[in-house]
């Protein structure tokens, strides 16, 4: 490293090393043949897809050490403040493709692995998903990575090393969710390094004996910490940070002594008890589960991550009062909200630090991101859980609890209330900035949950609207869209996103949307042969690809489309001749286990795709179709070959969203409701582009005043009569009219989604959609500008956005 002249830091990396010089195939040939051989211990004459993959993942893993190493010790010798992203999920996905592509190699390794005898798709396609997330949360975490690297932000990210991820997804029992462990490390994992230098003792349960200003800890059980770090390149290869995940173990993995006596079991048990920290992950969005476990897995990798940043803190400097300077904690959502208790406890008890002072110096390094106003998602502990896990941690609880008050004493918010600890109060008033993740969001973040809390703390509150990596969902997963991009603006968008609004002059040219048509139709028809291959049903690729893939949850509504879709194909029977815009519905997701309305929604789904794609008087026009286990992997499939885009969701429960960003990125339409960053979208494709409907979220909040909502609204949509009672008569069910009771009888009663009073307004709008889609022409010229629109949704830009008001760090590159 030389000495460079970047203004903020007095260093900069600025000599290339020759591991960043651009590399030829067959450089890398050797590279893969000698990991072949002594990594995986194969001749070439032997190895399998699994031996090529991971020879392939070592050699590209060995050009991202020495961006890694510059990152670090550039971070280090500028003495640079650090970002620690504490998040319970990243939904990574896979990594050696977009490890590929950020290294610049794509070429050289397709041409490598190719020249072995090995096709490079297929070599891809071996990985496994990563899936430590369950949806947009983990999702975010993986983007952020993206972007933190891409821009030189020194970051850490800190998670849990789950054995197991998210479940695997079958509709095995006749269209029904069945969840079956998922088993990801199975495998070598090829990227990550076991660190079990970088190791902690965490403690649970037992006794705090007073000592002074002080308190002495004894904790009942403990487990061992261990990290785990795969390094993140950034695009080009620049600057790398660090995913540091956990794994729990048992501090003596082996109780001997119950062995010798021939105990086996007893003898393992210590080891197994230990490990279920880091087993799975929790199925949930939006829905907390009342787990003790689930708040061992918070404590366990929130301790471990304070105690790391605390030792490289001390490494460096000798004064924890400059701790600010130097650390910015970025807590994604709750789970890791006992950060602030976790980092004043180590300040008081660990380092002398005075109460107060402590409180003041944990806020100052603290961030805390709200994703959703879900009651059920705010997470609450009881307060006799909290004692017997935590009991030093609800000590400092109350005492932060009771000093808030003190300072404000005619404003009645608390963080313990009716024998709960409130995990948002305490985030909230830990933190010295609190984000939402849209403008709406933001917005009703500071009207509802915090209003209290925005008045004590006005400008404590900002918004960060949520963002996407342009390399991954862009780059990677639609290479047809990014040559014409590149061919039309020139090359460097992918980390420059806004500069795709240079496409718009380019819209009005016919020849561009033809090539820009082609692309989407290309896209079409390989997703087309995918879908019958994997299901075995055969789809029109010339029909319109309407797509909702999300979690299923009732706020998101696939009822509402599904309901559509029903009443769509009741119309076409009626009137075949119509001349319908031909479609083909699409969904994918996952419903939390436990959650028997959305797991019903799932089962209506698969029925109604039985019965429809059974009409051969309606299959020209309309095919269902829901392929299993969708996952970040599936999403890059369907995004590039989607035409229209379902977000749906009851205004003003959808926080954001990020897969709305994703599609209008590669040129679908949405058709939506003003909820989340829907918002956004629509102001900057403008509402000509976007296909609106449905209440807004005050409106929403109006109607449910009216008991009987539900019912009007039957009342006045035969359509929407009809659909319901056809799934109550057994059309789906085979006869069964008392299957979907549970759903039709909500809808019919409570409907607090609003799905009947908004069903109209959603018909209405596909209709609008259809008659767009009849001029095709014009819709590729809509569906470009979407594209050209949305550069501002690159995660780069909310990265940017968090550096500047919430961390306060200036980037390195
Ligand atoms: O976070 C995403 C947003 O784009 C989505 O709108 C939002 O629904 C999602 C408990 C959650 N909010 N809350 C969760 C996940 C897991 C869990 O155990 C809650 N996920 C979201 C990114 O901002």
């Amino acid at each position: 490293f030389e000495k460079g002249t970047s203004a903020q830091s007095g260093w900069y990396p600025t000599k290339i090393s020759k591991e960043t010089l651009p590399m030829d195939s067959t450089e890398l040939r050797q590279s893969i043949l000698k990991h072949l051989e002594f990594s995986m211990g194969k001749d070439l004459v032997h190895a399998s897809l699994y031996d090529m993959r991971m020879a392939l993942t070592l050699a590209v893993r060995d050009r991202v050490i020495e961006p890694w190493f510059r990152a670090t010790r550039a971070t280090y010798a500028a003495q640079s403040k650090r970002v620690y992203y504490l998040s319970m999920e990243f939904l990574i996905g896979r990594l050696l493709e977009d490890a590929i592509m950020n290294v610049g190699l794509t070429e050289a390794a397709h041409e490598a692995v190719a020249g072995l005898g090995f096709d490079f798709e297929t070599v891809l396609a071996d990985e496994p998903d990563a899936a430590l997330g369950n949806g947009g949360l983990g999702r975010l975490a993986a983007c952020f990575l993206d972007s933190m690297s891409t821009l030189g932000c020194p970051a850490y990210g800190y998670g849990i090393r789950y054995e197991h991820g998210l479940f695997r997804q079958s509709f095995a029992q006749d269209g029904r969710q069945v969840e079956t462990a998922e088993d990801w490390l199975r495998q070598a994992h090829g990227w990550e390094f076991e660190r079990p230098e970088a190791s902690f003792r965490i403690g649970f349960g037992g006794s705090v004996a007073e000592n002074g200003r002080t308190a002495i800890w004894t904790p009942e059980d403990a487990v061992l910490a261990k990290a785990y770090d795969t390094p993140i390149v950034g695009w080009q290869g620049k600057w790398a940070n660090t995913l540091r995940l956990w794994g729990a173990e048992a501090l003596t993995a082996f109780d001997l002594a119950a062995f010798n006596k021939g105990d086996f079991t007893a003898a393992a048990a210590p080891e197994a008890l230990a490990r279920t920290i880091s087993r799975v992950l929790y199925p949930d969005d939006t829905t907390e589960q009342g787990k003790e476990l689930r708040l061992k897995q918070e404590f366990f990798f929130t301790a471990a991550s304070i105690r790391d940043i605390l030792r490289r803190f001390n490494a460096e400097h000798s004064d924890l009062s400059g701790l600010p300077s130097r650390v910015a904690i970025q807590m994604n959502d709750t789970h890791p909200a006992i950060a602030g208790p976790e980092l004043v406890r180590a300040l008081v008890d660990e380092s002398g630090m005075e109460f107060d002072t402590a409180v003041e110096t944990a806020r100052a390094c603290l961030g805390y991101t709200n994703h959703t106003l879900m009651p059920e998602a705010l997470e609450r502990w009881p307060e006799e859980l909290m004692s017997r896990v935590l009991p030093r941690h609800m000590q400092i609880i109350e005492r932060i609890d009771e000093s808030h008050a003190k300072a404000h004493p005619k404003r009645n918010v608390s963080i313990v209330e009716n024998g709960e600890v409130k995990m948002g109060e305490l985030s909230f008033i830990m933190a010295n900035k609190v984000n939402g993740v849209s403008a709406l969001h933001t917005e009703l973040v500071k009207d509802t949950v915090f209003a209290e809390l925005n008045a004590l703390h006005p400008g404590r509150i900002v918004n960060e609207t949520n963002g996407v990596t342009p390399r991954r969902w862009i780059k990677g997963a639609n290479p047809r869209l990014s040559s014409l991009i590149t061919d039309t603006i020139g090359a460097g968008w992918e980390d420059r996103l806004e500069r795709l609004v240079e496409l718009e002059p380019a819209i009005a040219d016919k020849g561009f949307r033809n090539q820009f048509a082609e692309i989407k139709a290309r896209n079409k028809r390989d997703l087309a042969d995918w879908i019958e291959r994997d299901m075995g049903i055969a789809v029109n690729p010339a029909a319109m690809f309407d797509v909702q893939i999300k979690r299923f949850h009732e706020y998101k509504r696939q009822h509402l489309n599904i309901l559509e879709t029903i009443a769509l194909w009741q119309e076409i029977r009626a009137n075949p001749g119509a001349g319908w815009a031909p479609r083909v519905k699409i969904f994918g997701g996952k419903a939390a286990p436990g959650y028997v309305m959305a797991k019903e929604i799932i089962h209506l789904i698969n029925n109604v795709a039985r019965v429809i794609n059974a009409d051969t008087t309606t299959r020209d026009v309309l095919t269902v179709v829901y392929p299993p286990n969708y996952n970040v992997t599936m999403a890059e499939r369907l995004i590039p070959a989607s035409d229209l885009s379902e977000q749906i969701s009851t205004a003003g429960k959808e926080a954001s969203g990020t897969g709305n960003m994703k599609f209008s990125l590669n040129g679908a339409l949405t058709i939506g409701t003003l909820d989340g960053a829907n918002v956004e979208i629509r102001d900057l494709v403008g509402p000509e582009n976007f296909f609106l409907f449905g209440m807004t979220a005050s409106e929403v909040v109006e109607c449910r005043k009216t008991p009987d909502h539900a019912a009007r609204a039957i009342k006045a949509s035969n359509r929407l009569g009809a659909a319901i009672e056809m799934i109550e008569a057994g059309a789906f069910s085979n006869g069964d009219t008392e299957m979907y009771h549970g759903l039709t009888q909500n809808l019919r009663g409570h409907d607090y989604f609003t799905v009947c009073a908004d069903f109209d307004s959603y018909w209405d709008a596909q209709r609008r959609v259809d008659a767009a889609w009849g001029d095709q022409d014009n819709w590729t010229r809509m569906a470009a500008i979407n594209t050209a629109r949305t550069g501002w949704f690159s995660s780069d830009r909310t990265i940017q956005g968090y550096m500047a008001d919430v961390w306060k760090i200036t980037p390195m590159i």
